[in-house]
């Protein structure tokens, strides 16, 4: 019991002093530091900063905290003076393994940057917990971009769930903003879940499909074409050409029955080769458009605003687990009742309020 009693007030103690949710106050030198490089747009700041936010190490991840809050704190300043106008763009990119993403990338970073912005590009790797990430391998795909300075490429943390990577994800997108990058790339390979959480993050989400036989579009969840407010059919150059149109009329037909995401825009499909640059700066043009749509209608800030709420939950949800999982003997008692639900002595609904039970029991006994 004394165990018991010490456990839980450390686990809720160290949540309550950790949700202070002001901006400022004293922060911690690391931090001030490290925002102060943020504001001047360091490449090696941000690096430091996302490495911040990734981490499992308590008292970093109290100055990711601290750091985060801030730099919130100071887009929504930026928001206040400017509107939408302050936002970033926010760009998701998915697509089949060898659809050309890496070289999609490359080839439409350097014409942002050529434009005078500044990219920034993040990945999540749903395999990174096995392979500890791809984009690695992808950085020499990406061999003028990763040179720009104007560019900023992030390998995929390596976490064990994709719940953490999304938050983690989440937060550097934002530190990017921060340093001055007005748009930023996220990547994923279309697996499992990923593109889901993607598209839960950005402003526009693309997919990108090589073309090929008409398996591949049978084969595509339906779910990721509704989500998309765009479609690229790459590598439409040399002897593809006639196949990436069959592909683009096959995607046209397919979207009509499929409804749109917004009331105000319809999913066009569009050719490119990423390595001829052919259909590259139409496709900025269709990007600034959709923009422009948007912010006219209000659905670029409802978005983000929506988006924020997802955020908020995947914090709480993931906070839960954790008090969860750190009090006093639930561990032990969560393998008892795995052990009986697969044997079937109890069924999962009655395991999981048996479990909810104990914890609750277990914090009101700590009071
Ligand atoms: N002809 C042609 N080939 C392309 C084009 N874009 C990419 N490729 C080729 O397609 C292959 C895969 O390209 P990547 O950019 O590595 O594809 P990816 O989608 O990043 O692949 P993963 O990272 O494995 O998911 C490479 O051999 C590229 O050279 C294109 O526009 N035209
Ligand atoms: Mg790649």
């Amino acid at each position: 019991m004394a165990l018991l009693t010490k456990q839980i007030p450390r686990t809720l103690t160290a949540l309550s002093r950790s949700s202070s949710f002001s901006g400022s106050g004293c922060l911690d030198h690391t931090v001030t530091r490290i925002l102060e490089g943020l504001r001047n747009g360091q490449r090696a700041s941000l690096a430091e900063a996302i490495t911040l936010v990734e981490t499992s190490h308590p008292k970093k991840k109290e100055q990711a905290k601290q750091l985060v809050s801030q730099v919130l704190h100071d887009a929504r300043q930026r928001q206040y003076a400017l509107g939408t106008k302050s936002f970033s763009f926010r760009l998701g990119l998915s697509g089949p393994p060898g659809a050309g993403k890496s070289t999609f990338i490359e080839r439409f970073g350097k014409f942002l940057t050529s434009q005078g912005h500044k990219v920034a590009v993040l990945a999540v790797d749903p395999s990174s917990a096995t392979t500890g990430g791809s984009l690695l391998g992808d950085k020499t795909r990406m061999p003028e971009l990763t040179t720009d300075k104007n560019a900023y490429i992030r390998p995929s943390p390596s976490r064990g769930h994709l719940g953490g990577v999304t938050r983690s994800t989440n937060e550097a997108v934002v530190l990017c903003e921060a340093a001055g990058y007005d748009i930023v790339i996220v990547e994923t390979v279309g697996v499992g879940q990923s593109e889901f959480s993607v598209a839960d993050m950005v402003d526009m989400f693309t997919l990108l499909i090589p073309p090929g036989g008409g398996d591949e579009l049978q084969g595509l969840k339906r779910g990721i074409m509704e989500m998309s407010d765009l479609i690229v059919v790459n590598k439409s150059d040399g002897d593809l050409v006639a196949a990436a149109h069959r592909m683009q009329y096959e995607y046209i037909s397919a979207l009509k029955y499929i409804r749109s995401r917004n009331k105000q825009w319809k999913a066009p499909v569009k050719r490119v080769s990423s390595v001829t640059g052919e259909g590259i700066e139409e496709l900025w043009e269709i990007l600034q458009k959709y923009r422009k749509t948007m912010e006219n209608s209000g659905d670029f800030l409802s978005r983000r605003q929506t988006q924020q709420k997802s955020w908020m939950w995947t914090h709480l949800n993931e906070n839960l687990m954790s008090v969860f999982m750190q009090t006093y003997g639930m561990k032990q008692i969560l393998k008892e009742r795995e052990r009986q639900v697969m044997l079937g002595m109890i069924s999962p609904g009655d395991a999981a309020d048996s479990l909810l039970q104990e914890f609750l029991k277990t914090i009101n006994q700590s009071k």
